[in-house]
């Protein structure tokens, strides 16, 4: 049942059984001043109700009810498209912990700056209590979380990113019950504090307390920078605590690959944001592969929770509910499966419109046109596109066609590859493979990416991001990098690590490889070097296929791509090993020195 508490009646205080819950919610409203308090309990009514609300307010426009039921659009504005990385910040005791991959501030600062900004903030509007699971509910691996937010869409988006309402708040006081009986501290929830403020770029923070397992977002309402389950909660805090209980945290996708004969392997893979997690994930097998018995199953598209199991290999859960995806780009060529999955009751953020009220992208190849673009004016090629380069849509995973009956598994996946992968026009091939663990985990410390229109700022520009957590890492990279080569040990039984390329460019400045659907090629090879099976030559970076290793019946490559995509440029990588060897020392004497070793072996080779 949903639960509308005034706030003239002790804000908060008829919402949960736990005291610390309803402690810390009492205290938000004091602080942001609400004219009503909503416990969400993530029933249909509820969604409704909001639907409605937003509908009427201009926050959703609906769309086609024939062709796209339940489902909407929100326009945004227009300076709140993307995350804000030099806007958000990670507020350890210690600066040196936060590391010099994230933007720092002292944590009684940011929390007289914060407390500024949220005094007040919520006259006049709803605060809404969120009370959210990360990963399936009855899972050892999940993580709960609490988010206060001023955003109806918000609530909706939550609701279709994560496990949200009664049964997350029911765990959350179990949890809290049993740890107070204990003894221990009732409150190991992750409290989010989120406001959309009045989304002026100047006052806009995303600000994270790792040591207190608390989040506060003020000035946004994208994706990234305000469903704090996503991000703020299951990469920044999650690495932390990850760090210290020993599991991973990371912005990877999980599939399963099934083979001719049945058996499935899961893989992970970490690609920066807007670099292709979504579609790999969601990948359809070339149609000889489909006719051989191939399949490919979904377990998630961004965020990968993992752990060692009792007999030392790594076992994963993908701690989302649901997909925020990139909309561009998306057609039934690169990825049918996410097109398929949101047909109905999903929520588009700044995309086009058609004039008989359809989504619409670059990219869309469904015969139509645009008349709306995501500003909401009339659709003018000549001004820009139809859809934001970062437009999205918000979907349950369960619509997705190949969402694999293992990703509600409460002990999640057993991961046999882990791959790594970025946006490089140049230089880097379409795989390879690291020597063992100390030189995987340097390849992804390593990896670099042509920055993308998920964040603000340049597009284009090359960054290292390691292992794709560049923005999300929520502390220091070179304890990062020592906790990751800490897995290797006697008992481990660690997957191999890979490294992928699907975004090399030609003289034409036209990809060489066909990707999408054509990556299955790539795993393919992977799964069989796992197996002991395919081919490979050594070089200094690790082991490359030679083109005959890779099944390419009915792909044509020109030579200018067989020589780029399977060839090593030994001065080429001369240089980028100089500058990885710079990278590595920014961080000082906390740098793994294994890490040091490596990076020195293999430039001297
Ligand atoms: P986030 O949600 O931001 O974390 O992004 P993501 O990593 O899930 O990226 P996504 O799969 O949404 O892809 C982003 C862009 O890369 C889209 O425009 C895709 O069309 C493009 N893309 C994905 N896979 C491939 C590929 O194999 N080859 C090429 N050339 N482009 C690809
Ligand atoms: C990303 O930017 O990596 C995303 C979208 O997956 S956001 O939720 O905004 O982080
Ligand atoms: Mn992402």
């Amino acid at each position: 049942m949903s639960k509308d508490v005034p706030p003239s009646k002790a804000p908060g205080s008829a919402g949960s059984s736990l005291a610390a819950l309803n402690d810390w919610v009492a205290q938000v409203a004091a602080l942001t001043r609400p004219d009503r308090i909503h416990w969400c309990d993530g029933s249909d009514a509820e969604n409704q109700a909001l639907i409605e609300q937003m509908l009427a307010d201009g926050t959703l426009e609906a769309l086609n009810e024939q062709t796209h039921p339940g489902s909407y659009l929100h326009r945004s504005h227009p300076d709140d498209v993307a995350r804000v990385e030099h806007l958000t910040f990670v507020c350890t005791t210690q600066r040196e912990d936060a590391g010099p991959n994230n933007h720092w501030m002292a944590p009684h600062e940011a929390h007289a700056k914060m407390d500024a900004l949220f005094d007040g903030c919520m006259r006049g509007r709803t605060l809404y209590v969120i009370p959210y699971c990360m990963g399936p509910i009855d899972s050892p691996l999940s993580r709960c979380g609490v988010e206060i937010t001023d955003s109806p869409y918000v609530v909706a988006n939550m609701r279709i990113m994560t496990r949200m309402g009664a049964a997350a708040l029911a765990r959350i006081e179990r949890e809290g019950t049993e740890r107070a009986a204990r003894g221990e501290r009732s409150d190991t929830f992750v409290r989010g504090l989120h406001s959309i403020g009045e989304l002026d770029p100047e006052r806009r923070f995303i600000v994270h307390f790792p040591e207190e397992l608390s989040i506060q977002s003020f000035g946004s309402g994208y994706g990234g920078n305000a469903l704090l389950g996503k991000k703020c909660h299951a990469l920044r805090i999650a690495s932390h605590q990850a760090r210290s209980e020993g599991w991973l945290a990371e912005h990877m996708l999980i599939l399963g690959i099934e083979n001719p004969q049945g058996e499935t392997h899961y893989v992970a893979a970490a690609f920066p944001s807007a670099c292709g997690k979504t579609n790999l994930a969601m990948l359809i097998p070339p149609q000889g592969y489909r006719d051989a018995g191939w399949k490919v199953w979904t377990v998630g598209d961004d965020i990968c929770w993992m752990r060692p199991g009792a007999d030392g290999r790594l076992y994963a859960i993908n701690p989302e509910a649901g997909f925020f995806g990139v909309a561009p780009g998306t057609s039934t060529k690169s990825n049918p499966n996410a097109l398929a999955t949101i047909q109905k009751n999903t929520i588009f953020t700044n995309v086009g419109v058609t004039a008989d009220g359809q989504p619409w992208w670059e990219g869309l190849d469904n015969g139509q046109t645009p008349v709306t673009d995501w500003r909401g004016n009339a659709y003018d090629a000549a001004k820009g596109p139809a859809a934001h380069p970062n437009s999205r849509f918000t979907v349950s995973a369960r619509q997705c066609p190949s969402y694999s009956p293992k990703a509600e598994d409460a002990q999640g996946v057993p991961i046999s590859a882990i791959v790594f992968g970025g946006r490089r026009a140049s230089l880097v091939p379409l795989v390879f493979e690291a020597r063992d663990w100390t030189h995987g985990v340097l390849v992804g410390a390593a990896m670099g990416s042509e920055t993308t229109a998920a964040a603000t700022g340049a597009v284009g520009v090359m960054r290292r991001d390691p292992m794709a957590m560049k923005p999300f890492c929520g502390y220091n990279f070179a304890d990062y990098f020592s906790h990751w080569l800490s897995f290797d040990g006697a008992d481990a039984k660690l997957p191999k690590i890979f490294h992928v390329n699907w975004f090399r460019k030609g003289d034409d400045g036209k990809f060489l490889w066909p990707g999408f659907g054509d990556n299955l090629r790539v795993l393919e090879w992977m799964i069989g070097r796992v197996e002991g099976q395919a081919g490979a030559v050594e070089t200094p970076i690790g082991y490359l296929p030679a083109a005959e290793d890779l099944n390419l019946d009915g792909v044509t490559l020109s030579d200018e791509a067989r020589a780029k995509l399977f060839g090593f440029d030994h001065a080429g990588w001369s240089a980028e090993f100089d500058s990885i060897g710079g990278y590595l020392d920014e961080y000082g004497p906390r740098m793994p020195q294994a890490l040091k070793d490596e990076q020195q072996r293999i430039a001297a080779a």
